[in-house]
């Protein structure tokens, strides 16, 4: 989601949607890398990620920018045009920041980290995507972030599923949000035309993999060392369309005439600031008390064995997976009412059992509901955000509504 890292985090709004081309020439010459990376729209499977389950997101055409000059001295320096800030810092040792300027401090160190160190650079960061909107702009900040600064470094293109981990470290150390990899899975690996069915277990995004508690301050969290991850062989994919990904199964996204359309409401939010951390904790309460790895293997009574709220938590992530693969079922038949009725009811269970709308979420969502859309649901972490809705034909969204649909991967641009 449009999340952590709070107000300031700079991606640009969606309303001045064109790139700022001072920023490029203002007297810097031409620079030595770019990279775009998109936001994201998840149809269906909402706080599953981190639960070892299903996902079915979309990456969209909005996301930010980010360029990189060579430095004149040994430092970086961030420019986050859109709002008009500024950061320094040493790239072998960032110091902790708070706000827009924990992610590419975060970004730097953790790349560090992994072995790939960070020259000494300028950097512009401009975007299209609103800000704490729910359309993922941290992890779209984090990829383009990373690809720019990987190609500016030499280090050329990186293991995406490396990455996807890396860049989630950073939302986890850095930010304070303990995220999964929902975000930056589909920032990283969109393909036009598809949404991607995700299996977090062969992922790897569980609970392992990305931490439920706070990772103490300047620890670098890792997944646990000989977690098996299923790879296919041969080199890394690098997000082009048609290449195999174990955990990432695209499914055509055939719309026909009907409109998937996102309405922000207008509430803004922070994973790191908003129940969203707490949510986590009961995910994990719920596992401790039930003797599971991962609500994956809750059994189906699992709900019924725990005190409330847990049990309306668990409740909602086994529904939820279910309905992935109900929407997966739904598009291959080309059953664009029943995908309606599947966004819909995991709203409900968002909003009733996952508890995580907010009054002006349901405004926005019964405004849309109102206007004929077949289904409406918030979309990201929720306490605020965006609404996703799908408009049959004849029926005409609202003015503020934004049409979205699947584009492609974050990806080096020209310069
Ligand atoms: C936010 C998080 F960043 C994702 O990891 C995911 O948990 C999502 O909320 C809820 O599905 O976008």
């Amino acid at each position: 989601s449009a999340r952590p890292g709070g107000s300031e985090e700079p991606a640009g709004p969606a309303r001045r949607p064109r790139m700022r081309r001072g920023a490029r020439r203002r007297g810097r010459g031409p620079a030595t890398a770019a990279a775009f990376a998109p936001g994201r729209v998840n149809l269906v499977g909402e706080h599953t990620d981190y639960n070892d389950g299903l996902c079915l997101p979309f990456a969209i055409g909005l996301g930010v920018t980010v360029r990189v000059w060579p430095a004149a001295d040994d430092l970086i320096r961030v420019h986050a045009v859109d709002i008009g800030s500024h950061d320094v810092f040493v790239p072998a040792e960032p110091a902790r920041a708070e706000g827009w300027r924990s992610f590419a401090r975060g970004v730097v160190a953790e790349l560090t980290a992994a072995g790939y160190p960070i020259r000494p650079a300028r950097l512009s960061v401009s975007g299209t995507l609103p800000r704490g909107a729910g359309l993922s702009s941290s992890a779209a900040l984090e990829v383009a972030l990373a690809l720019a600064l990987l190609a500016h470094s030499g280090h050329g293109e990186p293991d995406r599923r490396e990455l996807a981990p890396l860049l989630s470290r950073v939302e986890n150390t850095w930010v304070g949000a303990h995220t999964g990899l929902l975000d930056q899975t589909a920032s990283l690996f969109g393909q036009p035309g598809h949404a991607l069915r995700l299996d977090m277990r062969v992922l790897g995004a569980g609970p392992e993999a990305t931490p439920d508690t706070p990772v103490p301050p300047g620890a670098t969290a890792r997944p646990p060392a000989g977690r098996a991850v299923p790879r296919p062989p041969g080199r890394w994919h690098t997000g082009s369309p048609g290449r195999p990904v174990a955990g990432i199964e695209p499914v055509r996204l055939d719309l026909g005439r009907w409109r998937l359309v996102t309405v922000d409401s207008g509430a803004r939010h922070t994973n790191a600031a908003s129940g969203y951390n707490t949510r986590r904790s009961e995910c994990a309460h719920a596992r401790e008390l039930l003797g599971v790895a991962s609500l994956r293997d809750a059994p189906p009574d699992a709900p019924g064995r725990l005190p409330e709220p847990l049990g309306r938590r668990v409740r909602h992530v086994l529904d939820e997976n279910e309905r992935v693969n109900q929407a997966v079922a739904a598009l291959r038949a080309g059953d664009l009412p029943a995908l309606g009725r599947i966004l819909d009811a995991s709203h409900a269970s968002l909003r009733d059992l996952y508890e995580v709308s907010v009054p002006e979420v349901e405004e926005t969502v019964a405004r849309l509901t109102g206007a004929g859309a077949a289904g409406a649901r918030l979309v990201g972490g929720g306490f605020g955000g965006s609404v996703l809705a799908l408009f049959p034909p004849g029926r005409r969204p609202p003015a503020d509504a934004v049409r979205v649909g699947p584009g492609g991967p974050g990806r080096l641009v020209r310069r």
